[in-house]
């Protein structure tokens, strides 16, 4: 399988962590996408040109985030990482946290791809609040960390290391107990550290 991503993108490392712990890591043959170079698209076979693109042997295209890791969970059979039983329920807060990270990256965007005079401060502010608000919603309702996480947990872990990575770990003072739970989701699932971008 080829998984078309690049280290920085929070959205290729939720995938890895998930081919991580369902065993199919070994299996990825990982190419590296650079979203700033115009090139890529010529290179993801995404149509959309986003990542991460999952292309497996048989030329069949998954793409999304969301998509690519159900596929993963359902072919390695580690279905306690979306339990059949309350699947909806732990799709709807895997979205929370993947909405965190969109947000988050909207603002990082906004800042990349406009010049400084065009930046949209009230944008900015209202993705700002999708960020606040994901981040209460989760402290309201986190559970804790098992050593096989669940899909909604790994989006979680993802989008509190994007904000690491791209806004100095601001939300840490604010969200203590988010902080612990980072550090727990750490201790226990290693391959948040082998997927750190900044590593
Ligand atoms: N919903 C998508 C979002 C993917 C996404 O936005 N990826 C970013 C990188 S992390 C991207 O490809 N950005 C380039 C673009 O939007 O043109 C998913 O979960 O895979």
């Amino acid at each position: 399988m080829r998984l078309y991503s690049s280290s920085p993108s929070p959205f290729g490392r939720k995938v890895k962590i998930t081919a991580h712990l369902t065993g199919l890591y070994d299996q990825l043959e990982v190419v590296t996408i650079d979203g700033n170079d115009p090139e890529s698209a010529q290179i993801n076979p995404n149509p959309l040109n986003k990542i991460p693109t999952l292309a497996l042997e048989s030329g069949e295209l998954i793409v999304d985030s969301k998509v690519i890791c159900e596929y993963l969970i359902q072919a390695s059979g580690r279905t306690e990482m979306l339990p059949e039983d309350h699947r909806i329920d732990y799709l709807s807060r895997a979205a929370i946290a993947d909405g965190i990270t969109e947000a988050a990256l909207l603002m990082v965007y906004e800042r990349r791809f406009r010049e400084p005079s065009q930046i949209n401060a009230d944008w900015l502010h209202r993705q700002n609040q999708k960020v606040l608000g994901g981040l209460k919603w989760w402290t309201e309702n986190i559970t804790s960390v098992q050593s096989t996480p669940t899909l909604d947990q790994i989006g979680l872990a993802v989008s509190l290391g994007y904000l690491d990575f791209r806004f100095s770990g601001e939300w840490r003072t604010r969200f203590t107990d988010l902080a612990l739970w980072l550090t727990q989701f750490q201790q226990m699932v290693p391959a948040y550290q082998l997927t750190d971008p900044q590593a």
